[in-house]
């Protein structure tokens, strides 16, 4: 069980998830997700959850002690006072917690380089803090697949000026695994849209949750060879005027698989070339390096 919780202003937007697949899937006991309101850790009569950005500028930031109060609350943890001698830099601030690490248990294992989002390295099921940021690195494949192995999920939805900067740094330094994350290079409101996003990319990959687990599989993305999926067809061979590929009704399979392939490669070359840039050569066998 996947127990999952949402923290936004909107909580209401997340109401949706109890219909289609989500909804099955919290019926049938795979996931638990609860959408928490904010505000009901503000103390003040006008619930306020913002304040104007230090340095000046447009816009609104969200407080850390809100946010402190009730992350605190879904994560057990008691209030403290960071013992670190330059708060100002994110990437000291990342060593500090990497190296204290006082609360940590463990986290789900990660594998690649250094980034703001590598957790310690040992693995248990504490939770994983994800906020939506556009200013945060993209979320991927990978990162919904590392995750679908997380046993418990905490998002943080923020707006989309953003929140104070010392909420991630603070749950780093205890030893949180704190992730940000970013879906695309565009701007939304706040991160509601942006967790929905995330939620489904991850949840789509436990066990159970979709029907059929060989549709998973052959996906755009998946795997170390992560390619553009080649065009697919149904009947009719033939439908006003237009024909499926020859090769597709040959009943060849090998042929079908290397035409797929051809075409996974080069609609992947044409249309996203940084993929092809960045595919693992050793996955690559000889016949493809003819096309
Ligand atoms: Cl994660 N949040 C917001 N507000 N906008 C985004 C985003 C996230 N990713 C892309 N645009």
């Amino acid at each position: 069980m996947m127990k999952i919780d949402i923290v936004s202003v909107f909580p209401e937007y997340f109401d949706v998830l109890n219909l289609s697949l989500f909804g099955k899937a919290q019926a049938k006991g795979l996931v638990e997700v609860r959408a928490h309101n904010l505000r009901d850790w503000t103390h003040d009569v006008h619930h306020s959850v913002d304040d104007t950005p230090v340095g000046g500028g447009a816009g609104m930031v969200m407080k850390p002690a809100v946010w402190a109060e009730c992350l605190d609350d879904l994560l057990g943890l008691a209030p403290t006072v960071v013992d670190t001698t330059d708060t100002t830099d994110m990437a000291a601030a990342d060593d500090t917690a990497d190296d204290a690490a006082p609360a940590a248990s463990g986290a789900i294992a990660d594998d690649d380089g250094t980034d703001i989002n590598d957790a310690p390295a040992d693995s248990a099921d504490r939770p994983v803090l994800i906020f939506p940021n556009p200013s945060a690195p993209l979320f991927t494949q990978h990162d919904a697949t590392e995750l679908s192995h997380a046993g418990h999920l905490l998002f943080g939805c923020g707006r989309y000026e953003g929140y104070d900067a010392r909420i991630p740094q603070y749950y780093r330094a205890q030893g949180v695994d704190v992730r940000e994350y970013s879906i695309g290079d565009y701007v939304l409101n706040g991160g509601e849209v942006a967790v929905s996003v995330m939620l489904e990319a991850i949840t789509r990959l436990l066990p159970g949750f979709m029907g059929n687990a060989d549709s998973i599989v052959e996906e755009s993305y998946t795997g170390e060879n992560a390619l553009l999926e080649h065009r697919q067809y149904t009947k009719p061979a033939e439908w006003r005027g237009l024909k499926v590929p020859d090769i597709l009704l040959s009943g060849d399979h090998g042929k079908v698989d290397r035409f797929r392939r051809d075409e996974a490669i080069a609609r992947t070359n044409e249309i996203r070339p940084d993929l092809i840039g960045r595919l693992d050569c050793k996955a690559l066998d000889k016949a493809d390096r003819k096309t």
